[in-house]
């Protein structure tokens, strides 16, 4: 019996989340395994994987370097094996970004007056038409997104030229692209040639190999992102600022609970969509539930709080314990960060768990194929299944935990600028500058900008990274950005909400906060919404005529662990922003790829990697560095904007 309590200990120290703690225990009690359980198996990693030295290009492998084996069989030394596993995480992570950027511009190509996807932001989309060359002038604006969606699917695969998106960019900031042969290329193609560089007996030389990676990340960025991000926002709208709750007591007890999970909003809007519908909100009295409640869990339940305030159930570490409630009728996932161990536990309850992406099918899931031709009808059947499924839960198996917070969400570019511009714009004529948002900058009451972004990693205790990190910065007058799962989990911790400033932000910031009614911490979207983080710190660097490398902003994964958070990372520090990891990459075999990650690049490109596995200090290195830029930075302000 002790024993058994110390199990639950152990597992529940695995996180600092309160609901999660209570679910771990009753995962246990009900028979379940989590990752917490699963975490336990684990206490020694490998040793050659965590430092990235095994290689397995090639069927004379795998090769693992060691004082013994100092070559793999090719004659790889541990600098070319461990560049070109990072060099594949982040054509990995190019690939998934970009992927779902590309069925986000089918979409667009399907988009109809009367059909299931429409066009909600047209203003937009007339300005993304023109910046592209395209003719506007007395055009049907379905006939603009058809054209528009062409052109960028010709992104993923045109035989010439460079990503449309990086004129946007600094000038002095393109020629560094230029210069070092960083400018992406087709999607495609940067993908392709790190899988071919990276083969066996092609590229040998670390630098190099990491060079052809940051290429690739910047289509992951300056292109696959750009358009996941647009192309989403004119189908769907551009987010404005919005209250929602987050943490899983959203779930409730006498709904229908249909948890969306994945990362496309092409599938998730159809499924807001659908059950809005009153034929659905009446299948859900007649099956006896009160209504039907939707939530989000990984990054499409950040694309749905943005967009239309739905609640967050949790993060990528939650995604087991949702169905550990026994309270959810089905969770609906399309692709990415999806445990395939979600069937397994669904099988203990009631929970549908249903897969839908051809690209993503699980064993042991109910498959429901999705297709965006017929995406109405299909968003119906399945929820209809959600609904269908509520006389089958089991009473006696629901615990919802207690706890939620309050936030505020959706912060578009324009969300940003706009309410900034709101409140401080009464001394300048041309509206939707950046220009408060420099003042405050440069007026130090903001120390700086910090975008705290990505994953929960298993390394560390669940979201206790992230949260120590971001809680340092606000106290410290650093205003943070968030997206993916840490802007989960600083919803989760009352963080988004502006009433909360005055409790955890310091003097300068909380002032801002209240002045221009807005949180501590700005929840800005998904992973491919990093790509806001990217076009506000361009719009501030073109408006001072500077570049990004000389803000005083910074990039932070505290509990990465996907390979997208790998290519984000890459592309980051392209565009000039130095970036700080809480948890170590597989590169540590390698003491060129470190010197070059952590320092060669920031020659190149004024940023570079750094990395700390603990919070605090992590969070005083970017403090520190920041402050190191300001004097700078103080100066091109009074340079370029007070002089202008
Ligand atoms: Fe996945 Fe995007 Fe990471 Fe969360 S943050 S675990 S990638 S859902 Ni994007
Ligand atoms: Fe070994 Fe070289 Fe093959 Fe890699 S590519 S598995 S190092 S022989």
């Amino acid at each position: 019996m002790a024993k058994e309590v110390n199990l639950v200990e152990q597992m529940q120290s695995m996180t600092i989340d309160l609901n999660s703690k209570v679910l771990i225990e009753k995962a246990e009690r009900d028979g379940v395994e989590t990752m917490y359980k699963r975490k336990l198996g684990y206490n020694v990693q490998c040793g050659f994987g965590l430092k990235g030295v095994c290689c397995r290009n090639c069927g004379m492998g795998p090769c693992r370097i060691s004082a013994k084996t100092p070559r793999g069989l090719c004659g790889a030394d541990e600098h070319t094996i461990v560049a070109r596993n990072y060099a594949r995480m982040c054509a990995g992570g190019t690939a998934a970004h970009s992927d779902h950027a590309r069925d986000i511009t089918h979409t667009m190509a399907l988009t109809s007056k009367d059909g299931g996807y429409t066009i909600k932001e047209p203003e937009q989309l007339i300005a993304l038409a023109k910046s592209w060359g395209i003719e506007t002038e007395g055009k049907d604006i379905y006939d603009i997104a058809h054209e528009v969606a062409y052109e960028g699917l010709m992104e993923f695969g045109k035989p010439f030229g460079v990503s449309r998106f990086l004129v946007n960019a600094p000038k002095k900031r393109q020629e560094i692209w230029k210069k070092y042969g960083y400018e992406p290329r087709a999607i495609d193609r940067e993908i392709a040639t790190v899988m071919h560089s990276t083969h066996i007996g092609c590229a040998a030389d670390c630098e190099s190999i990491i060079d052809i990676a940051i290429r690739c990340s910047m289509a992951d960025g300056w292109q696959g992102s750009m358009i996941g991000t647009q192309f989403s926002d004119i189908m769907f709208g551009s987010p404005k600022p919005v209250r929602t709750e987050a943490n899983l007591n959203v779930l409730e007890e006498n709904n229908v609970n249909i948890i969306l999970h994945g990362h496309e909003p092409t599938l998730s809007e159809m499924i807001v969509l659908a059950a809005d519908l009153p034929e659905m909100k009446a299948l859900a009295k007649e099956v006896g539930a009160d209504g039907i409640t939707l939530s989000g869990i990984c990054c499409t339940g950040n694309e749905l709080t943005m967009r239309h305030g739905i609640k967050i159930a949790g993060d990528f570490h939650q995604q087991e314990l949702a169905i550990v409630t026994g309270a959810v009728e089905a969770m609906i996932v399309d692709v990415q960060c999806i445990f395939p161990a979600c069937a397994e536990v669904a099988k203990h309850y009631h929970t549908k768990f249903i897969t839908t992406s051809p690209k993503a099918q699980i064993t042991g899931a109910t498959y429901m194929e999705f297709h965006e031709e017929t995406a109405v009808e299909d968003a119906k059947t399945i929820v209809r299944e959600a609904i269908l499924n509520f006389k089958n839960r089991d009473k006696s198996k629901v615990l919802i935990p207690d706890l939620k917070s309050e936030g505020v969400v959706g912060f578009s570019e324009a969300a940003i600028v706009g309410q900034l511009n709101n409140v401080v714009n009464s001394q300048i004529d041309e509206m939707n500058t950046v220009k408060p948002l420099v003042d405050a900058l440069a007026s130090g009451v903001i120390r700086g900008v910090v975008g705290v972004v990505g994953c929960n990693n298993a390394k560390t205790p669940s979201n206790y990274n992230h949260l120590t990190v971001i809680k340092e910065l606000i106290k410290n007058d650093f205003l943070v950005v968030c997206t993916g799962c840490g802007a989960s989990v600083a919803a989760k911790n009352g963080l988004m909400l502006k009433e909360n400033a005055k409790k955890y932000a310091g003097k300068g910031l909380a002032t801002v906060c209240e002045l221009v009614d807005i949180p501590p911490v700005l929840h800005v979207g998904s992973c491919v919404d990093n790509s806001r983080i990217l076009n506000v710190c361009t719009a501030v660097a073109n408006f001072m005529d500077c570049d990004v490398c000389d803000l005083p902003v910074a990039g932070c994964a505290p509990e990465w662990m996907s390979e997208k958070a790998i290519a984000i990372g890459t592309y980051v520090v392209a565009t000039g922003i130095d970036t700080y990891l809480g948890v170590m990459p597989p590169v540590g075999g390698s003491s060129r790829a470190v010197n070059y990650l952590c320092g060669g690049l920031k020659e190149k490109l004024g940023a570079c990697f750094h990395v700390c596995e603990e919070p605090i200090q992590l969070a005083k290195m970017i403090m520190d560095d920041i402050e190191a830029k300001r004097p700078a930075f103080e100066e091109i302000y009074q340079k370029n904007v007070m002089n202008k």
